[in-house]
């Protein structure tokens, strides 16, 4: 069974234009940035999910500022006087090192199911994100985190990420899609943006996963080589704003959504892809006449949700941007809803999160979990109702209503910021070694 794993929003969220490439992240630097609201709206998504008759899991806030990075780069001592020092001479780094970007979970590693490795168990390789330094940071914790979840290793199998360096450059799960036949057999698609000849010579923006990374994944991944495929995202589509796969396909089950100008020699590698299905996989263009690119980007119509609910009914959850963006609206209720045979579409406020580049499908983690290894997981992190509740409660007792970098500058503010990020992983039933940077 899919469960999806929501990232739950951190109270330093902010708009620190960190993501090169990204468009949002770069247009919207310095707004104000609202860590209360961002994190409601994350949980009025699980809570939607959950309703829907969805198993739905939950991936705590890691623990910002990150007095270890800080630490690292010079600012040393205790942590009201680095504080004091990193916002007075290098304000930047304090963002960098506030960011809570692990929202965006879809980032946080690549899995793979048991029914599908060699071995029978789940497979996950948590990402190194290597490519933004704010986000870098993630990898030790959800590596950690990972190996605490997942420790039988019954079940379970956790890899370490990629090696640290550009050339192994993985962004995980946003890269990677999973499609599987009606008879049970399940393709791995991992995309790539650069090879590694061309690292230097990119477009205007730079490319984020590395061919070298994607091809030590599907060794990884303990998966069948032959229903290992790599495809390569087109250069337009990366300068268009394209900085994640999932931000210009989807897949769920049997579907495959993309958009015209997804992928390099895309004719060839989805005929590729058909005859390997023997034709049992719904593939969906849209074309770049219909939609072009840059809507695509700007309303992040790829970056939604495809769910089989409960009665089997397919849902599609979608940004609010995409119902206010004309095109996008058209194209979804004209064409997607029949070529994918929608039964529901629902658009969802999560501004907060986009005002970043980070649609629905970026604020989650796919797991396909079988019933004995949910039970096997530990930690809390399978939400019903109840933790939706409390969750909600720690975000309204401890998260600001707004935040600017003095206000994370003082230690005060800061220090009840990580208390209710302490008390979230008390609420998930996580070690406080967890979250140690
Ligand atoms: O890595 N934004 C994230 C958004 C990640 C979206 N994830 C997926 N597409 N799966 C990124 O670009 C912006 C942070 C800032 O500027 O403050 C940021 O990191």
């Amino acid at each position: 069974m899919e469960v999806n794993f929501d990232g739950l929003v951190g109270p330093t969220h902010h708009y620190a234009g960190l993501a090169f490439g990204n468009v949002a992240s770069q247009k919207n630097q310095h707004s104000l940035a609202n860590p209360k609201q961002a994190a409601l709206q994350g949980l009025q998504k699980m809570r939607w999910l959950l309703n829907q008759g969805l198993v739905q899991g939950v991936l705590p806030p890691h623990m910002r500022p990150n007095f270890a990075m800080l630490h690292q780069l010079g600012f040393q001592g205790k942590e009201q006087d680095v504080l004091t020092r990193v916002y007075k001479q290098a304000p930047h780094l304090l963002s960098m090192c506030s960011s809570a970007s692990a929202m965006w979970t879809a980032n946080a590693a690549t899995i793979a199911p048991s029914a599908d490795t060699a071995q029978g168990k789940l497979c996950i390789t948590p990402a190194n994100l290597v490519g933004n330094a704010h986000r870098s940071m993630e990898a030790a914790t959800n590596t950690r985190l990972f190996q605490y979840v997942f420790a039988n290793s019954n079940y379970f199998s956790v890899n370490q990420p990629l090696p640290n360096v550009r050339l192994f450059s993985d962004e995980g799960a946003a890269n990677h899609m999973r499609i599987a036949t009606p008879q049970g057999k399940a393709f791995h698609i991992f995309v790539y943006g650069s090879d590694e000849q061309h690292l230097a010579a990119s477009g205007q923006y730079p490319a984020r996963q590395t061919r070298q990374a994607s091809e030590a994944l599907a060794r990884l991944q303990d998966i069948p080589q032959a229903q290992a495929l790599l495809w390569q995202q087109t250069p337009q589509a990366i300068d268009a704003g394209v900085f994640h796969n999932d931000v210009i396909a989807l897949s769920h089950d049997g579907v495959l959504l993309c958009h015209e100008q997804a992928f390099v020699d895309q004719r060839n590698a989805l005929k590729h892809f058909d005859s390997l299905a023997q034709g049992s996989v719904n593939i969906v263009e849209v074309p770049e006449k219909q939609l072009t690119l840059q809507q695509a980007v700007a309303s992040y119509l790829f970056n939604s949700q495809i769910l089989t609910c409960a009665q089997g009914k397919l849902k599609m959850l979608l940004p609010l941007e995409c119902q206010e963006q004309k095109e996008t609206h058209e194209t979804v209720s004209h064409f997607i809803q029949s070529e994918v045979g929608l039964d529901e579409i629902h658009y969802m406020d999560l501004r907060q999160s986009m005002k970043n580049g980070g649609g629905p499908a970026c604020l989650r983690l796919r797991i396909w979990l079988t019933e004995e290894e949910r039970n096997a997981m530990q930690g809390k992190l399978i939400v019903n109702a109840a933790t939706l509740d409390r969750l909600q409660d720690i975000v309204e007792r401890y998260y600001p209503d707004s935040l600017s970098l003095e206000a994370l500058a003082s230690w005060p503010f800061c220090q009840a910021m990580m208390d209710g990020v302490k008390a979230i992983y008390g609420e998930l039933g996580l070690p406080e070694s967890l979250f140690a940077n």
